[in-house]
């Protein structure tokens, strides 16, 4: 079983990448999603990084979303999104290095556009803004908690730390509650 803020932080994000504000998530939200990152980050149409965006989104829809799809309908709603990342993620030691790993891997190298190795505040506001509808002032709160050394950049460690935390943890102190800004208040 998740607990209350395990719970409430699955339906933040569920919120978050219900780009048309359906109340399902869907294979055009994740569409929908990818076209806001490729306008943020100025990826010419057609160019490799568009292609390669539209592309993780696809193997996000594919590998991780529905198959928490339980009625079938290739929808995902709150209760099935909530129910898979109990399943699928949060309860299963190997959970986030199996799902979730490759994938803020894969969202770490698209956001590292200069490939220093290093996500800027810039960076990481610019991803905040655009794939995850986070406004400037949240994403700023959130970059400020997932910087534990406080060196104004996030490391590939740091991301996959706040994730983690994110994904699985019970525990209300934990930084990465913060990975997509604060949640929102209860009731
Ligand atoms: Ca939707
Ligand atoms: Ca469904
Ligand atoms: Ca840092």
């Amino acid at each position: 079983m998740l607990n209350d803020l395990q719970q409430r932080k699955l339906a933040h994000l569920f919120t978050l990448l219900d780009v048309d504000d359906d109340g399902t998530v869907d294979k055009m939200d994740y569409a929908a999603s990818a076209d806001r990152l490729v306008n943020a980050f100025g990826f010419a149409p057609g160019s490799e990084e568009s292609r390669r965006v539209r592309d993780r989104y696809a193997r996000l829809w594919d590998e991780v979303t529905l198959p928490m799809d339980a009625d079938g309908d290739e929808r995902v709603g709150l209760q099935e999104f909530t129910a898979g990342f109990g399943r699928f993620v949060t309860q299963p030691e190997a959970g986030y290095r199996t799902h979730i790993a490759p994938v803020a891997d894969a969202f770490y190298d698209l956001m590292d556009t200069d490939g220093d190795g290093r996500i800027t505040r810039v960076e990481y506001l610019r991803m905040a803004g655009s794939a995850f509808r986070m406004s400037e002032a949240n994403a700023v709160v959130a970059f400020d908690h997932l910087d534990l050394d406080g060196n104004g950049s996030l490391s590939r460690e740091e991301l996959h730390l706040a994730n983690e935390q994110f994904f699985r943890s019970p525990d209300a102190r934990c930084h990465g509650n913060w990975l997509f800004g604060p949640l929102p208040a209860q009731g």
